[in-house]
């Protein structure tokens, strides 16, 4: 098992099946199969992503997400930078590779046409809602800067885990001319409050991982060295709880912020439940055997 980051403990961990070809991104089960490590793999550019990483980022969490042993997802970055030493989560959008209408789909920096099928692409949007709509826990283990689109990324995990020394977060959006008009500015603002969240985007300044720790914008702090294994313990805590309360649980959180969109996921998840209950198979049966319902075996409860 090759070290793919400083902080990374290759005893906990395997490739994900699938995982040797990826470029952009690495992808680890740990040794019990059940959580999942997805890491931005881009350190020299503070792991901005290309449209590229967005794709291989999206298969990963697609896969943990379809993969019903894995419980948790840990999304981090790896590093440091072989070129200064820093450390990120992510930085965001490429910046080298911005069009005039999004991201240019081809990766190769001196392509002058954009892919019209798919140029313009913002599909970061796509991952945040893997992420947001995914039924099991996403952790951040945010090791260095957080910045633009990393940022957003930040904000939509379920939970938040910094390192006391290295991360810093920063929202750029309004120095680059981008802004995330969704969940990385408006949910965020739910997280930590209008004016912290206005001051953030409006502003632009840094903030320290303490700092994020005092608005709610991360769950903890904790020392460089033990923030892979501070994610694995959470992760280990959470894989002891009922999986149906945490799926129903975070869908209940989601609800409240995400409109009639929250309100069929968690209608879906009790739908399932119901599917469940002898109530269900009677409905179902008298169907297929051409009968009236019985449905004296189930009161109304108060
Ligand atoms: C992260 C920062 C603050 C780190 O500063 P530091 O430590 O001084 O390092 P640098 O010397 O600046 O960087 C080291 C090397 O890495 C390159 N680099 C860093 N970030 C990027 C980047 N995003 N794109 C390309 N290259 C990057 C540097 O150029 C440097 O390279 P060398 O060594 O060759 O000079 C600082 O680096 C920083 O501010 N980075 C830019 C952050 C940023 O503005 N990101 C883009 C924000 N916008 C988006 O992400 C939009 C895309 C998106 O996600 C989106 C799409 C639709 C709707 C919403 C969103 C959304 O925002 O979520």
């Amino acid at each position: 098992m090759s070290v793919v980051s400083e902080i990374f403990d290759p005893a906990q961990w395997a490739d994900a099946p699938g995982s040797q070809n990826l470029t952009d991104i690495t992808y680890h089960h740990d040794t019990t199969g059940r959580i999942a490590r997805v890491a931005f793999n881009r350190p020299e550019v503070r792991n901005a992503f290309r449209p590229h990483t967005v794709d291989e980022l999206y298969t990963a969490l697609e896969d943990a997400r379809t993969n019903p042993r894995i419980g948790v997802v840990l999304l981090t970055g790896n590093g440091p930078s072989p070129k200064d030493g820093g450390w990120a989560f992510c930085s965001g959008g490429d910046q080298r590779i911005r069009g005039r209408d999004g991201y240019k789909y081809s990766d190769d920096l001196t392509a002058t046409g954009i892919d019209t099928a798919r140029g313009g692409r913002l599909h970061i949007l796509e991952v945040q809602r893997l992420i947001r709509f995914m039924p099991k826990v996403v952790i951040a283990l945010v090791p260095g800067w957080a910045a633009g689109g990393g940022h957003s990324l930040n904000v939509v995990c379920d939970l938040s885990i910094a390192s006391a020394e290295h991360a810093k977060f920063k929202q750029t959006d309004a120095d680059v001319g981008s802004f995330d008009a969704g969940y990385g500015s408006a949910y965020f603002a739910r997280q930590i409050g209008q004016k912290n969240a206005r001051e953030i985007f409006f502003l632009a300044r840094e903030y320290s991982a303490q700092r994020a720790y005092e608005m709610g914008a991360v769950n903890a702090v904790v020392p460089h060295a033990e923030l892979e294994s501070t994610g694995l313990e959470w992760a280990r805590e959470i894989l002891g709880k009922s999986p149906t309360a945490i799926r129903m649980l975070k869908y209940a959180f989601n609800a409240v912020d995400d409109g009639l969109v929250g309100q069929q996921i968690f209608a879906g998840e009790a739908t399932r439940l119901a599917y469940g209950t002898d109530e269900a198979v009677e409905g179902r049966d008298s169907f297929l055997e051409k009968r009236d319902p019985d449905w004296s075996a189930f009161p109304y409860h108060y």
